[in-house]
């Protein structure tokens, strides 16, 4: 494809790059958290949307360099903000699923983390809910071992397919990130919002954080901070930024 032709050349020339989407607390007064999402800026500023390539790159294993990249440039941008004494909050990283099934994973993430000195905590690895695909003790060994290198470790798009809630029990994620579909076309008496409650009580008593993502309506923010939701993530607060402008967001707020 078009897209295959170019993309390691793209890459080489720096053309990836990410924005960062704030998470913030239910009241939106503080940022508590960031997502890096991808972001491909062609030369003359055309941009490609990560729906078109990101299929593309799980297709053709491309996607693993291109997460590793991205997240060795998040651990960089920490590392620099660290030492200028700047504040930072914990950003979460897209890893695909694809990752799983490399050997050398886990190890690979950690020498960057520990090369770039990031503090635990810091780092928060996002896998995607369509892992629950793959051998499920595979994945329940990858997120312990995360854990134990002292990575945060999110559930993406939980709810969007293949969730098993028995799964979960071999898995010690500390956080899931409801998927946005949950809160399409639903006021607060549907079905979808009884299965949203019930899965934000569950996770409190698993001592899983949530957080809802793709939040737009003041409707949607009240129905959450009633149901207990930890975390807002959507357009309601804020867009993906620019890394400069979430840096100077991040200077105002403290
Ligand atoms: O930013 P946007 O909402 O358009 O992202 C679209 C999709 O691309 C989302 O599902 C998101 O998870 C995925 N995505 C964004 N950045 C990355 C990345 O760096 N790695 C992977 N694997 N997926 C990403
Ligand atoms: O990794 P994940 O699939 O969760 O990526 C989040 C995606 O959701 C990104 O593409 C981001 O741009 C998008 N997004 C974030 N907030 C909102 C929102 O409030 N509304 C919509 N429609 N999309 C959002
Ligand atoms: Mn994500
Ligand atoms: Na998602």
């Amino acid at each position: 494809s078009e897209i295959e032709a170019v993309m390691e050349k793209a890459l080489a020339d720096g053309e990836f790059t990410f924005y960062i989407q704030p998470k913030y607390d239910v009241d939106g007064s503080r940022v508590v958290g960031a997502e890096a999402l991808a972001r491909w800026i062609q030369p003359g500023g055309k941009m490609v949307s990560p729906g078109e390539f990101i299929p593309v790159f799980e297709q053709n294993q491309f996607i693993l360099q291109l997460d590793e990249y991205i997240f060795t440039r998040v651990c960089e941008r920490l590392r620099n903000r660290l030492e200028q004494g700047l504040p930072v909050v914990t950003i979460s990283v897209n890893v695909s699923r694809v990752h799983v099934r490399q050997e050398d994973f886990v190890s690979t993430y950690q020498a960057i983390k520990d090369r770039c000195q990031i503090p635990d905590g810091l780092i928060e690895l996002e896998l995607t809910e369509s892992i629950f695909l793959e051998n499920l003790d595979r994945i329940g060994s990858i997120i312990r071992e995360l854990r134990a290198a002292g990575f945060g470790c999110s559930i993406d798009d939980f709810g969007s397919g293949y969730s098993s809630l028995n799964a979960l029990k071999g898995m010690p994620v500390n956080v899931i990130k409801l998927d946005r579909e949950f809160l399409l076309n639903e006021g607060d008496t549907g079905k979808g919002a009884v299965i949203v409650r019930s899965i934000i009580q569950m996770a409190k008593k698993l001592d899983i954080e949530t957080v809802a993502e793709g939040v737009e309506t003041p409707e949607q923010l009240a129905f959450l901070k009633d149901a207990g939701c930890d975390m807002i993530q959507g357009f309601i607060f804020s867009r993906p930024l620019p890394e400069p402008d979430f840096a100077r967001l991040l200077e105002e707020d403290a």
